[in-house]
């Protein structure tokens, strides 16, 4: 099966309101759907984004400039890809845009190479279990008021997840507790809760911070630091009781060997679009696996659940369901947990007539 084209579909996904969290507003996402083609007539599809429609172009020139390593090869050789492209990008860097172009890719011939075996991506990964822990994420934010981040909690908590995320970041860390208090006293003690404060605090911050936390018992605190900050991340981890998660802004397996070496991280999130793709995703949580190190996903839960799936130390999914109208398919959940479909590839194809739709409002 060789590969023949690359196409790139751009989208704009808007939300019904903007949300704010410590990255500041988000009103809107630049998506670019990736569709790599095969003399077999099979298409793998992806997608990556960026926040507020910000130099989505950017995105969409760095996959189709990839395009060449893949095109004419062998659609199954993806970590000849992977290679190719490493030593290709190394003028203009080794993170960032570069990397996701590769990630972009990478997912779509794994997606193609499921789809030509007829076995999802956790089986032909190896297979670890059918079903990940989900804790819901599309909510919570900084935005909303006490009484809304309650009412939210409920609703969340109504609907089966057993586990929520919100936002930190308030510029009086009072508040902050104010708000985990209120959250926690409202879902009870059996209900997981994490909270996240999107690089927003200094160290000093964030241990004070956590340390006021640490009565709430958080399943993590997430992304304290700014994410360059790795020395220090590691400092807070050691300060604090509550594990740390961070790794949402890091990439590829050098990034997460530093965390791993530092111990900046009790659990890592990799995310499918910044750590390299599903190639890039697996060699991490193997290296964690190798450190007893957890692994979680960051957003893309349709994508995400097939590389969960094939981990045995990956212990939750983000289930954020920003992208989830472009698939055909929808998300099932069962007892606090997201059920990896059965289906070819990821499991999850877009919905061309809906995006078609989407593009035209
Ligand atoms: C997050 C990431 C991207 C946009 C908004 C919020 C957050 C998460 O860090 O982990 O979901
Ligand atoms: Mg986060």
């Amino acid at each position: 099966m060789k590969v023949t084209a690359v196409e790139t579909t751009p989208i704009v996904v808007r939300l019904p309101e903007p949300i704010g969290s410590a990255l500041g507003q988000i009103a809107s996402f630049g998506c670019i759907l990736v569709s790599v083609r095969t003399d077999a007539g099979i298409t793998g599809e992806n997608l990556i984004f960026t926040l507020n429609d910000r130099r989505t172009p950017v995105l969409r020139q760095m996959v189709e400039s990839l395009s060449d390593l893949v095109i004419g090869q062998d659609a199954g050789h993806i970590a000849g890809f992977w290679a190719r492209a490493w030593k290709d990008i190394n003028f203009i860097g080794h993170k960032g845009v570069s990397v996701v172009g590769i990630s972009a890719i990478d997912g779509a011939l794994w997606d193609a190479l499921g789809k030509a075996a007829g076995l999802p991506l956790y089986r032909l990964l190896g297979g670890a279990q059918s079903r990940v822990p989900v804790y819901h994420s599309g909510g919570l934010w900084l935005s909303r008021t006490v009484d809304e981040l309650v009412a939210e909690a409920q609703d969340f908590v109504g609907q089966g997840f057993r586990a929520i995320k919100m936002r930190l970041g308030k510029a009086d860390p009072a508040e902050d507790a104010a708000r985990v208090r209120a959250v926690r006293e409202a879902i009870g003690p059996h209900v997981a809760l994490m909270a996240d404060a999107n690089q927003g605090q200094t160290e000093a911050q964030a241990i004070r911070l956590g340390r006021r936390l640490e009565e709430f018992n958080l399943t993590w605190f997430e992304e304290p630091l700014p994410a360059w900050d790795l020395d220090g991340l590691a400092r807070v981890a050691a300060a604090l009781d509550t594990p740390i998660a961070s790794g949402e802004t890091e990439y590829t397996r050098y990034g997460f060997r530093r965390m791993l070496e530092l111990r900046s991280a009790d659990i890592l999130m990799p995310d499918l679009q910044r750590v390299g793709g599903v190639s890039e995703f697996m060699r991490v949580g193997h290296m964690a696996e190798a450190h007893d190190v957890a692994v979680s996903s960051h957003l893309f839960p349709e994508t995400s659940i097939q590389v969960l799936g094939a981990l045995s130390n990956a212990i939750y999914l983000e289930y954020m369901p920003w992208f989830s109208p472009l698939y055909q398919e929808k998300l099932e959940f069962s007892d606090g947990a997201a059920v990896v479909p059965e289906r070819p590839g990821w499991g999850f194809c877009f919905d061309w007539d809906r995006i078609r739709h989407l593009q035209n409002q």
